[in-house]
């Protein structure tokens, strides 16, 4: 005779929620129209991740863009934030203007390696010389994916085009090095393939007081993804040399892990969260920028690619706010007496100049 087996209905699992008790979907935007695997789709999903993670507000955050495929990627991600899609190459430049307007916005920039190192590039580097407190996303795929798959500046010498005919005969830039040599406190290279490196960067990134530059290689499924691309996703896979296991402890959580300070360096962030980096195979100290430097000129030479944090420095120098002393209140909240000084108040300046 078969006997019944008792069934329990299952008791249903709360929603998993971050410090302001919002849910991981109140972190996320539109639908992607990018293609079907698309390295820059995972970033997305990533960023969504990390500022749910570390409890943003998301009307705390401005999204700021340029365009190609991965400028459109902001609409994907924190639909509950404000937002700016600049034209091609003037994220960095906007940026500046969005932190001077209003410096309680956090800000995010997501652009491609054509957005940042063609016709953006000037814009790029005088926005991290001048330390605009932001983190800078760079979806590098070697491409411009969006005017479908030509060479941009990140593309490696002797990389083949789609269809094996053309070849990049042109030295390629790297961001994050050019980064380094105009001051940036924070720099990182990523994988999108290895997405709780991307976590853990981004949400340091978050954290960090100052300009956070990220290059993440995010392969082109459609247009470099090829035998002869140095950006595809096997190539990537292949060659992907992690300096260290990186962890990130947010000011408001304990730090649960015990450390072997032989094995692992923990730096103090200066809001109270800490990076945990555990050694892999060689010592790496990110603190030493000549060290990071000659790094990123062997990768160069040796065509390897290496990821983690690239560089950082705990006491970045003055954001740009500071340097130009901006006041607190964003600029639309002052009274028109702060905004349009009288006649007396420019005589005064003008025969301060005199
Ligand atoms: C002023 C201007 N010049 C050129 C273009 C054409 N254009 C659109 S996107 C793009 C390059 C995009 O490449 P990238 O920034 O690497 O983004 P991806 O599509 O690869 O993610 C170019 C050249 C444009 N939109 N505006
Ligand atoms: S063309 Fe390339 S970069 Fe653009 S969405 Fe497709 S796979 Fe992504
Ligand atoms: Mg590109």
């Amino acid at each position: 005779m078969a006997t019944a087996t008792p069934t329990s209905t299952p008791t249903p699992q709360a929603p998993a929620v971050n410090r302001l008790n919002r849910q991981l979907p109140d972190y996320k935007g539109l639908p992607s129209t990018l293609c079907a695997g698309c390295g820059h789709d995972v970033i997305t999903g990533q960023i969504a991740r990390a500022y749910w993670e570390s409890g943003v507000e998301p009307w705390s955050l401005a999204k700021l863009s340029g365009i190609g495929c991965s400028s459109k990627t902001t609409a994907y991600f924190l639909s509950k934030s404000h937002g700016f899609n600049a034209v091609h190459g003037r994220m960095a430049a906007i940026a500046a203007g969005v932190t001077a307007a209003n410096r309680r916005l956090a800000l995010i920039g997501v652009s491609g390696d054509g957005d940042t190192a063609s016709i953006g590039f000037s814009h790029f580097l005088h926005t991290v010389r001048r330390n605009v407190r932001m983190v800078y996303v760079i979806e590098n795929n070697g491409v411009y994916g969006l005017t479908k798959g030509q060479f941009s500046a990140t593309a490696d010498r002797g990389s083949v085009r789609k269809g094996g005919v053309d070849v990049n005969e042109s030295y390629p830039i790297d961001c994050c090095a050019l980064a380094i040599e105009m001051g940036c406190s924070f720099v990182a290279r990523s994988f999108s393939g290895d997405t709780k490196q991307l976590l853990q960067l981004l949400k340091a990134a978050i954290a960090h007081p100052g300009m956070a530059v990220l290059d993440v290689v995010s392969p082109c499924i459609t247009f470099n993804n090829h035998e002869g691309s140095t950006k595809s996703y096997k190539f990537a896979k292949a060659q992907e040399d992690p300096l260290h296991e990186i962890g990130f402890v947010p000011h408001f959580e304990p730090m649960l892990v015990d450390v072997d300070p032989g094995k692992t360096k923990v730096i103090d962030l200066p809001d109270g969260g800490k990076i945990t980096l555990t050694k892999l195979a060689t010592d790496y100290d990110p603190a030493n920028r000549a060290g990071a430097l000659n790094l990123l000129a062997q990768d160069k030479i040796e065509r390897r690619f290496h990821t983690g944090l690239i560089y950082h420095n705990p006491s970045p120098s003055l954001s740009f706010i500071e340097q130009m002393g901006m006041v607190d209140e964003p600029l639309a909240t002052l009274p028109q007496s702060s905004t349009r000084p009288g006649r007396e108040v420019l005589e005064q300046v003008m025969e301060s100049l005199s």
